[in-house]
C-alpha cells in the first residue's frame, strides 16, 4: 500500500490559492461524459509555490492557463500546475465514465439517472480542484444531456437558463449565489415524478419545494414533504433560522452509500429516507425519514453558511446538526423515547468504538481515509458534547452562542474551537477544562460510591472519574435525582463534576434516598454503581425522569443475566428473582405509563447490547442465560401480556402498534396461542408495521408459520426494494445453524444486488452486525463469510466495505479462540493486492499495525 498515508490535524495549513468562482459544463454520457471547469484562481500570499490541484481516477483532456498551455504534471492524485501568476484563469477539461463508476462518489449512475456524491472528498473524481473545506467558490454550471431520458437537469442554486439543442439534447444553467466549499456541489439528471409544494418564510418570502422520486412513486413522497415543511418552520421558531435561497430540491436515488447529503438547495437522498406509504412503510421507517430531512435542511445553516476548516472539524457540522435533529424529534414527537433512542446508539455502537481499534476523539487527529470518520463518535458522541454544553449552559445561553456562532462565522469555514469561544462569549461560561471533550478518545468511567448518616441527615455521594490515557479531570455535567422511600423526589439536579474525585453532600434525610444517576445520560460516560434489585424497582416506579425508568428497567433485566450467565459458567442452576419478575408485571399493569415508553422498557436488551456492558465475555453462556430470563419473565408475564395485546389489537396509533408488537414477540417465545395472534395479524395487517411486527414475531419465536408467511410475504412484495431489505434483514438475523447458507442462496435472489449498498447492508451488513451468535460461530464461518464478501466489495465499493467490516474488528471482548480467527481473517483481507484505503486503515488498525 502507497497511498495509505495518515495526515494530521497538527499540519493544516491555509490553503495557498482559492478559486473564487468556477464555471462548470457537463456534457453527459454514460461512459464519456464532459467536465470542462474554468476557475478563477488566486494566490492567497506572496510565495513561489506551484499550484497543487487533488483529483483522483481521471481522464484529463486538458489544461489551459489564461487560454495558453502550460507546463504541468499529473501524480498519483493531483495536478501540480508550474505558474508565477498571482491571478489566472484555469481551465480544466476532464472526461468521467458515471456508468461505471460503482464506487458511489462523484459522478454515478443510479438506475439509468446521473447523480453526485461529493462529501467528503468526491469532488475531485470530478474536476482537478482545491478539494478542501476551506476554498469556498461561486458556482456556475451548465448541465447537457439527452432530453427525452433526461428532462430534469439540476444543481445548487437557481435555475438562470435553458434551451434545446439539436440532436434531441438540451441544456440548463445553474448559478448558486452562496460560495460554497466543492463537497457541497451536486448534479442530477434523469426522468423522475415530482412533488411540488411551497413554503411561506417567517418573513414572508416564497420558497418553491420539491420532491424528486422514481416515476410510480409521487404518494410516497408526501411524508418526505411534510417533514420538510416542518424542518423548516422548527428552525425558524426555535433557532430563527430561515432559508436563504428561493427553491428547495430533494431528490431521491436508489444506490447512495449514505442515508443523505446536504448539497446546497439540492439535497440528495438515499430512497430509504424518502419513500413511504402505510403499505411500505413502518411507523419506525416514517420518523427516520422525519429525522433524516431534518438533519439535511439544518445542515443549511450548522454546515453550509458555516462550514468546516478542514475535515478534523467534521464534529463542526455534524455533532451540532444531530443534536439539531434530535431537538427537532423531541420537540416534535415524545422527547423521552428519542432520547432512549439516542442513548442506544451511544452505549451500544459509540461504547464500541470507543473500545475497538478505530476509537479516536470526537475531533480526530489523524486521518488516513476521510469516509472512515463518519462515526457515531464524531455524530453521536459529537451531539452529545453540544447537548452537555445546551447542559451547562441552559436554552437562553446557548441561543445566544448560536447568534454569535453565526454573527461572527456566516460565509466562513471554521473550527470546533470557534463554536466552543462563542458559547462561552455568549454565555460568559468558561468552558476552557470542557474543550478536552473534543480531544480525548474514549469513554471516561465515573464510579459512585455513597453513604448515609443517619446522625446528621446527610447523604454523600462521592464520584471517581477515569479515562484512560487521560490524566487531566473532563468537566462532566452530573444529573442526579435523589427519592425518598415513597417515591418523592427531594433532590434533582445537575452536578459540575470537575475533578478527578469529588464529594458532594445533601442534607435532611431521615431514611437513606433512593438515587437516579446520570440521569438522562447526562453526560457520555460509563457509571459505575451497585444497585440493589430493590432500589432499580423503586426507580421504575418513582423516578420523575422517564429515560431514568428505562435505564432501571435496563439494569435490571441485565444484572439477571449476567446473574445466571455465572450460573450456567459455574453449572449451576438458573433462577430470577421475583421481585424483577413482579417489577417487569408492573409495567405491563400500569395505567399510567406511556405506551411508547411501554413498548421501550418491553424491548429488553439485545444480545449485543449487553455485550457492550462488560470487557470480557462467554457469548456461549450469554446466549442461554438471556434466553433463560426472557422465557421466565414472558411465562410469568403472560397473562398479561395477552391482555395488553388484546386491549391494543385494533388501535390506529404508533405508540400502541409499538407495545402490541413487543408483546407479541414475547408472546412468540412461550405462549401456545401466538401462532394464531401472529398469523392473524400478518392477514389482517392495513400496515408495514403490523405486518413486519407479525412477521419479527414468527422468526424471533421460530414459529410453525414463519415460513409460510416469509413467502407470502415475498410474493407480495418481490418488486419494492426498499420492502425486500426488511425480508432480506429478517432472513439475515436468524439465530440458525443454517443461516448462512440461506444468506449466500439469498445473494442469488433477483432482488439482491451486490453493487446496491441498501441490499447489501440488510442482506450482509445486518448478518454480521445483528446476528451476534451466528457471525460469532465458534468455527468461524460467520468471519470466513464476511470476510468473502468484503474482498468482493473492496473493488465494488470500498466506503460500503469499510462500513461493513466494523463488527470484524471490534473482537476484544470475545474469546481467544475466536480473537485469533477473526485475526486470521483480517490478515487475509489485508493482504490482498488491491486493498482499499478505507479498509486498509481499519484492518491494519485492528491487527495493530
Ligand atoms: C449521516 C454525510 C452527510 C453518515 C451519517 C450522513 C452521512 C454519513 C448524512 C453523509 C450527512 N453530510 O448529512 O451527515
Ligand atoms: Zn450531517
Amino acid at each position: 500500500m502507497t497511498q495509505a498515508q495518515a495526515k494530521y490535524l497538527k499540519d493544516y495549513q491555509a490553503p495557498l490559492f482559492t478559486i473564487e468562482t468556477i464555471d462548470l459544463n457537463f456534457n453527459l454520457a454514460p461512459n464519456h461524459t464532459q467536465v470542462k471547469a474554468k476557475s478563477f484562481v488566486k494566490r492567497t500570499s506572496e510565495h513561489n509555490e506551484p499550484l497543487v490541484l487533488d483529483g483522483e481516477g481521471l481522464k484529463l483532456v486538458s489544461v489551459t492557463v489564461n487560454g495558453q498551455s502550460v507546463v504541468y504534471q499529473v501524480k498519483e492524485g493531483q495536478l501540480l500546475i508550474e505558474t508565477v501568476l498571482n491571478e489566472f484563469e484555469l481551465v480544466i477539461e476532464t472526461e468521467l465514465d458515471p456508468a461505471a463508476n460503482s464506487s458511489l462518489e462523484g459522478l454515478y449512475m443510479s438506475d439509468g439517472a446521473y447523480c453526485t456524491q461529493c462529501e467528503a472528498e468526491g469532488f475531485r473524481r470530478i474536476t482537478y480542484f482545491l478539494d478542501r473545506p476551506d476554498v469556498l467558490a461561486k458556482y456556475t454550471v451548465r448541465i447537457e444531456a439527452e432530453k427525452s431520458a433526461f428532462p430534469y437537469l439540476l444543481s445548487n442554486g437557481n435555475l438562470v437558463e435553458q434551451g434545446e439543442l439539436e440532436g434531441g439534447r438540451h441544456y440548463v444553467c445553474w448559478q448558486d449565489p452562496f460560495p460554497k466549499p466543492a463537497y457541497l456541489f451536486a448534479l442530477v439528471a434523469g426522468d423522475f415524478d415530482l412533488l411540488q409544494d411551497e413554503f411561506i418564510t417567517r418573513s414572508e418570502r416564497k420558497v418553491v419545494l420539491q420532491v424528486y422520486v422514481d416515476k410510480g412513486n409521487l404518494h410516497k413522497a408526501e411524508h418526505a414533504m411534510a417533514s420538510l415543511k416542518k424542518s423548516m418552520a422548527w428552525d425558524e421558531s426555535r433557532f430563527d433560522l430561515e432559508y436563504d435561497l428561493d427553491i428547495y430540491m430533494i431528490v431521491a436515488v436508489d444506490f447512495f452509500n449514505m442515508g443523505a447529503m446536504e448539497n446546497k438547495g439540492l439535497n440528495i437522498f438515499n430512497t430509504k429516507y424518502v419513500l413511504a406509504d402505510k403499505l411500505t412503510a413502518t411507523d419506525d421507517d416514517y420518523h427516520g425519514i422525519e429525522s433524516v430531512v431534518g438533519h439535511e435542511y439544518f445542515h443549511n445553516w450548522t454546515g453550509n453558511r458555516v462550514t468546516c476548516r478542514d475535515w478534523f472539524q467534521l464534529s463542526l457540522k455534524e455533532g451540532l446538526t444531530v443534536f439539531r435533529d434530535q431537538e427537532f424529534s423531541s420537540d416534535l414527537g415524545s422527547r423521552a423515547v428519542n432520547r432512549i433512542h439516542a442513548i442506544k446508539v451511544m452505549k451500544n455502537q459509540q461504547f464500541a468504538e470507543d473500545s475497538g481499534p478505530m476509537s479516536h476523539p470526537i475531533r480526530p487527529d489523524s486521518v488516513i481515509e476521510m469516509n472512515n470518520f463518519y462515526t457515531v463518535t464524531v455524530y453521536d458522541k459529537g451531539a452529545e458534547v453540544i447537548r452537555m454544553m445546551h447542559t451547562l449552559l441552559g436554552e437562553a445561553n446557548f441561543q445566544a452562542g448560536m447568534k454569535l456562532y453565526f454573527k461572527r462565522h456566516d460565509g466562513q469555514a471554521v473550527t470546533c474551537d470557534d463554536f466552543v469561544a462563542a458559547m462561552e462569549d455568549a454565555s460568559g461560561i468558561d468552558l476552557t477544562q470542557f474543550r478536552l471533550w473534543y480531544s480525548k478518545a474514549g469513554t471516561p468511567v465515573v464510579s459512585v460510591t455513597d453513604s448515609f448518616d443517619a446522625m446528621k441527615g446527610t447523604y454523600q455521594l462521592n464520584l471517581v472519574q477515569s479515562l484512560a490515557g487521560c490524566n487531566e479531570a473532563l468537566h462532566i455535567p452530573f444529573s442526579i435525582e435523589l427519592l425518598d422511600a415513597n417515591g418523592h423526589s427531594k433532590v434533582n439536579q445537575v452536578l459540575n463534576f470537575t475533578k478527578k474525585e469529588q464529594t458532594f453532600t445533601f442534607e435532611g434525610f431521615s431514611q437513606k434516598p433512593i438515587c437516579s444517576l446520570l440521569q438522562d445520560f447526562s453526560a457520555p460516560v460509563k457509571l459505575e454503581y451497585p444497585f440493589e434489585v430493590d432500589q432499580l424497582v423503586h426507580l421504575m416506579r418513582y423516578a420523575t425522569s422517564e429515560v431514568a425508568r428505562w435505564e432501571a428497567s435496563v439494569a435490571l433485566v441485565s444484572q439477571a443475566i449476567w446473574q445466571n450467565v455465572s450460573h450456567v459458567k459455574l453449572h449451576q442452576t438458573m433462577t430470577l428473582d421475583e421481585r424483577v419478575k413482579d417489577g417487569f408485571k408492573g409495567v405491563l399493569l400500569s395505567t399510567e405509563l406511556d405506551r411508547a415508553l411501554m413498548a421501550e422498557i418491553l424491548a429488553t436488551p439485545s444480545s449485543s447490547a449487553l455485550v457492550e456492558q462488560t470487557d470480557a465475555v462467554d457469548l456461549d453462556a450469554l446466549r442461554v442465560a438471556r434466553e433463560f430470563v426472557l422465557s421466565e419473565l414472558a411465562l410469568y408475564c403472560q397473562d398479561e401480556l395477552t391482555a395488553v395485546y388484546g386491549t391494543l389489537a385494533h388501535i390506529d396509533c404508533a405508540k400502541s402498534r409499538a407495545l402490541k408488537n413487543q408483546c407479541l414477540i414475547w408472546l412468540s417465545r412461550v405462549s401456545v396461542d401466538a401462532e394464531a395472534l401472529v398469523v392473524s395479524q400478518f392477514e389482517q395487517a392495513e400496515n408495514m408495521t403490523d405486518a413486519l411486527g407479525a412477521l419479527t414475531a414468527a422468526n424471533i419465536g421460530d414459529l410453525p408459520c414463519r415460513t409460510a408467511l416469509m413467502s407470502a410475504f415475498e410474493q407480495r412484495w418481490q418488486n419494492t426494494p426498499l420492502v425486500m431489505d426488511k425480508w432480506f434483514m429478517l432472513q439475515a438475523t436468524r439465530d440458525s445453524e443454517d443461516v448462512i447458507e440461506g444468506i449466500k442462496q439469498l445473494m442469488q435472489h433477483p432482488s439482491f444486488s451486490m453493487n446496491n449498498p441498501n441490499r447489501v447492508r440488510s442482506l450482509i451488513g445486518s448478518f454480521a452486525a445483528g446476528n451476534l451468535y451466528q457471525f460469532h460461530r465458534n468455527d468461524g464461518e460467520g468471519y470466513r463469510f464476511l470476510t468473502e464478501c468484503l474482498i468482493e466489495l473492496n473493488k465494488l465499493n470500498p466506503q460500503v466495505a469499510a462500513r461493513m467490516v466494523t463488527p470484524l474488528i471490534q473482537f476484544s471482548k470475545f474469546d481467544v479462540k475466536r480473537q485469533a480467527l477473526i485475526k486470521e481473517y483480517l490478515g487475509q483481507l489485508l493482504a490482498l493486492p488491491e486493498l482499499s484505503k478505507d479498509l486498509y486503515e481499519k484492518v491494519s488498525k485492528a491487527l495493530g499495525q
